[in-house]
């Protein structure tokens, strides 16, 4: 694996204000933990966020599973972001027609751009679907996350379709800010890799999730940020398992950015 520049060098290159600020939270709290907080009800969210948000950069979302969505808890939601600093990551995978996913982004129930710092799509539209989140995006200061590879076995995002993503981002970088993938795709400094299926041992679930550890995805693969989920919300103290997992991330970008 390369060696890799550390986030404080990295934020002084970095062109997006968003990227800037998220490394230079990565420097500071020390954490390439991106906390996944899958669960249904709002207050289940906040409590657990409020738990494990000292232990984290990002707090990714699904806010359509939640049951009593609500404006309040984006409110609340954002207080939390503020107390801890972290960032936002609503988990949409846009994957339409720019027209359609530019009033997906920011209609409806979610108004998703108004709060959520990054969110992501499915390059197989082609490179209107980040047009069209961009022409709302852009304007609020928010970045997007191309989806180059995923974890799930089986999975179609391989070889030439991971490449033509990658050529995508460098195309649209001031509103692509990195990939969704299981290891590094590109050494140009600007584009951060994120890496959902993370545990602390090696495994899946009984539907496609494949697992791999902190040290393998950060350290030998060379990614960026580990996304857990049920590795933290499912453990009996989330707080203390995010600690675990922010120091075993932390401890493979150090070993493996050291010169
Ligand atoms: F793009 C992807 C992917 O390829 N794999 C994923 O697992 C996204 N995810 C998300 O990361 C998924 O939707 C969950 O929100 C999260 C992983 O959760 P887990 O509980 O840690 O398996």
């Amino acid at each position: 694996s390369k060696k890799s520049l550390r986030y404080h060098e990295r934020a002084e290159i970095v062109a997006h204000p968003l990227s800037k600020q998220l490394l230079k939270i990565m420097d500071s709290k020390q954490t390439n933990l991106a906390f996944s907080v899958d669960v249904t009800k709002c207050q289940q969210v906040l409590e657990l966020v409020d738990k494990v948000g000292p232990h984290v950069c990002i707090v990714k979302t699904h806010v359509d599973i939640i049951e009593d969505f609500n404006d309040d808890f984006i409110t609340a939601l954002q207080k939390l972001a503020d107390k801890h600093n972290f960032l936002i990551f609503e988990d949409r995978k846009f994957a339409d027609i720019g027209n359609t996913v530019k009033h997906q982004y920011s209609s409806g129930v979610y108004k998703i751009n108004q709060w959520a710092h990054i969110t992501n799509a499915h390059s197989v539209p082609g490179d209107g679907v980040v047009q069209g989140l961009k022409d709302v995006g852009l304007p609020k200061n928010r970045g997007c996350l191309l989806i180059a590879e995923m974890s799930s076995t089986g999975n179609l995002a391989t070889g030439e379709y991971t490449k033509a993503t990658v050529k995508m981002a460098e195309e649209q970088a001031d509103f692509v800010i990195g990939f969704i993938c299981t290891s590094r795709l590109t050494d140009d400094p600007r584009f951060l890799h994120m890496t959902p299926g993370v545990q602390l041992s090696a495994g899946g679930d009984s539907l496609g999730q494949q697992y791999l550890t902190p040290n393998i995805v950060i350290g030998d693969r060379g990614s960026d940020i580990i996304i857990v989920g049920r590795g933290i919300y499912k453990a009996d103290d989330p707080s203390n398992a995010a600690k675990l997992f922010k120091e075993a991330g932390y401890e493979a970008y150090l070993k493996q950015s050291v010169d």
